[in-house]
């Protein structure tokens, strides 16, 4: 195993730290947009992980690099979303729709309350309460409606994914990003599947990824499987993320980007328990590298203290 404590080759190169920015926070989704006013950064859509009895709002963070991250205060409030609750905002996932340029996220809307989605110009916000109540409300096929996550094919056809209690649900969406196109379907693609679903693709296939074991303690932790379509069946190709004794614990809940203007180079983006936390909401976000190997199976990932490189966002 990799030297957790070791640089990256190279030198004295600037990495972005982990956690790379401070405080708790969790289940963090990495993208890289532009903002309306053209920059291209890097954002980080987290839970803010306080007690969740008291999680009530989202915010987000962008870096221009990965290494100076810049925290964008409250993006949603749940005190303009009515048919939430005043606690339990988990999770988000955010997606530049194809059609009209805006930013869509997903939210869990507190526990039980179901999934909502909202909208704005900004990957920064503010976002707004798109319809004004819950896109997902029941629980279908067993599965909670939390974690959600938007996946856009290169078709630009969307697809939303979530579900926690060990059940994964995928539905595509309308155009309007706003509605499911078809009742979701259930594609829990392993036995040992909690929450947390997320997809990529690469080259052609469909790696869906989630978490498993308990988020509150150390049995965390992150597996994948492959398919030839975004709906599956999925073969199970192994875990992403385990423990590091001498790192952190409870690593899972993660989202994957491949770095701006490379082919290959990916990142992995989750949170962690820092060793010797006992408070399960103690959670802090890392980015660490992620390796497809040849035969494109994904490599165990290293858990660091140093992180990545500095990467700018308008590469390539
Ligand atoms: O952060 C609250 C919950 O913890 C998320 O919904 C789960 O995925 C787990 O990370």
């Amino acid at each position: 195993m990799t030297d957790p404590h070791s640089q990256p080759a190279g030198g004295a190169a600037l990495t972005s730290g982990n956690p790379v920015f401070p405080g708790w926070y969790a289940d963090p989704e990495l993208h890289v947009f532009s903002g309306p006013d053209g920059e291209r950064r890097y954002y980080i859509y987290p839970t803010g992980s306080a007690d969740f009895t008291r999680q009530a709002s989202f915010e987000c963070w962008s870096s221009a690099d990965l290494t100076d991250w810049v925290n964008h205060g409250t993006i949603l409030d749940f005190r303009d979303v009515p048919w939430s609750t005043n606690y339990a905002a988990w999770a988000p996932s955010c997606a530049q729709s194809p059609r009209d340029g805006k930013f869509y996220f997903y939210f869990s809307a507190g526990d039980g309350a179901g999934i909502g989605v909202a909208v704005s110009d900004s990957p920064s916000g503010p976002f707004r309460d798109a319809i004004g109540l819950p896109l997902i409300r029941d629980y279908l096929h067993g599965a909670q409606p939390i974690d959600a996550h938007c996946f856009v094919d290169d078709d630009h056809q969307a697809y939303l994914y979530y579900g926690g209690h060990g059940h994964c649900v995928v539905a595509p969406l309308t155009p309007t990003m706003c509605a499911v196109h078809r009742a979701p379907r259930e594609i829990t693609p392993s036995p040992g599947y909690v929450e947390a679903p997320f997809m990529v693709k690469r080259r052609g296939v469909y790696y869906l990824m989630w978490s498993e074991g308990d988020w509150a303690d150390s049995t965390y932790l992150a597996a994948y499987g492959v398919s030839d379509s975004p709906l599956g069946p999925f073969t199970y190709g192994g875990r992403i993320l385990e423990n590091h004794p001498d790192v952190a614990l409870g690593a899972g809940h993660h989202s994957v980007l491949r770095l701006p203007g490379t082919e290959d180079e990916w990142v992995i983006c989750y949170h962690r328990r820092p060793l010797g936390e006992t408070n399960m909401h103690h959670r802090v976000t890392c980015i660490d590298r992620l390796v497809f190997r040849d035969d494109g199976s994904i490599a165990p990932v290293t858990l660091t203290h140093h992180g990545v490189p500095a990467h700018p966002a308008t590469a390539g």
